[in-house]
């Protein structure tokens, strides 16, 4: 049996974000054992280090965006590093980082997929719908805009990252968790079609049927990437992130949208993002984000044959 080895890729930045920070979450993901959790699990992992890239010049928006310069090579520097690994047929585990490098590491997962002619679903988990364009930001802060980017909407130096035209398409994306979404942002999402499954929704059906509903149909062979934003988790357990919202999913809600997705066993690629150290109490945030990441790589209680039939 060929064990599965997982190529972790530090990528320490917070120029697309609207608070300093996040650039120290690599670390902050490894001294937490990120590395140990996932060997648990059975999980080769080889750690690659940190990616080099400009510093934060800390500037106001430029036409509705900040530091884009500085986003555009993180992003560059990432997709390529994804990329490589991909091609060695290891599974990329970004840690980040802000959600800015989403256009870089989902894209290079997009774009490897589209040459194999391999499915793609990418889950989505955040607080946020991330699909502002510069017309619609109330920021200039790209973390608020990759999802826009990957689907078309955005400058072209990102849209047309490592290949001609959009990425993704809004079907290929499911998102979860979704409890904060800005007034022209909202039309947008709706506009586009996106599939999102807000907290509203697992309030009224529950994690478990919205995971049944967001996981249904999904054709073999499907590279399944996670975009985990660690804002996705409840701030009662999860305050180390620039921008919380209250009212996100309990404890064992996410855990459970972790352990549906690895019940799978088709997740492929991830991102740890947005964890933010200098707001962290005693990295417990990044704990947090460790023992959900290793729930999606299979962590159980029992030993389970398969997910238990309604
Ligand atoms: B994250 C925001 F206005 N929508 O665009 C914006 F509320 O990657 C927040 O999901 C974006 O953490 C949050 O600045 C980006 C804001
Ligand atoms: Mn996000
Ligand atoms: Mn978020
Ligand atoms: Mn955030």
């Amino acid at each position: 049996m060929t064990e599965k080895v997982a190529a972790l890729i530090g990528a320490p930045t917070d120029v697309g974000a609207g608070a300093r920070g996040a650039s120290m979450g690599p670390e902050a993901l490894r001294v937490a054992g990120l590395a140990r959790a996932l060997a648990r699990q059975g999980v080769q992992v080889e750690d690659t280090g940190n990616l080099a890239g400009p510093g934060n010049p800390w500037q106001p928006p430029l036409d509705g965006y900040r530091h884009l310069p500085e986003v555009l090579h993180w992003n560059r520097t990432l997709f390529d590093a994804v990329t490589a690994q991909l091609q060695a047929g290891r599974m990329p585990v970004m840690l980040g980082g802000d959600h800015c490098l989403g256009v870089g590491s989902v894209g290079a997962v997009a774009r490897h997929c589209s040459r194999a002619g391999r499915p793609l679903r990418v889950f989505w988990l955040d607080a946020h719908t991330d699909f502002n364009t510069a017309h619609l930001t109330p920021s200039g802060n790209v973390h608020g805009m990759p999802v826009a980017c990957l689907c078309g909407f955005g400058p072209d130096e990102l849209v047309n990252l490592g290949g001609a035209g959009p990425a993704l398409r809004a079907r290929d994306l499911r998102m979860i968790g979704i409890r904060s979404v800005d007034r022209q942002e909202r039309l947008f999402v709706h506009e586009q079609g996106l599939d999102v499954y807000d907290m509203r929704m697992i309030d009224e059906i529950g994690m478990r049927a919205v995971m049944q509903a967001a996981l249904a149909d999904l054709p073999e062979n499907t590279h399944i990437h996670v975009s985990f934003d660690v804002d996705f988790l409840d701030p009662s357990y999860a305050p180390g992130v620039g921008t919380t919202v209250q009212g996100g999913p309990t404890w064992r809600e996410a855990q459970l949208c972790m352990e549906m997705l690895a019940d799978t066993g088709q997740v492929a690629s991830l991102d740890i993002v947005e964890l933010n150290p200098a707001l962290d109490v005693r990295n417990g945030t990044a704990e947090a984000a460790v023992q959900m990441v290793e729930s999606l790589f299979g962590k159980s209680t029992l030993v389970r044959e398969k997910a238990p039939k309604t």
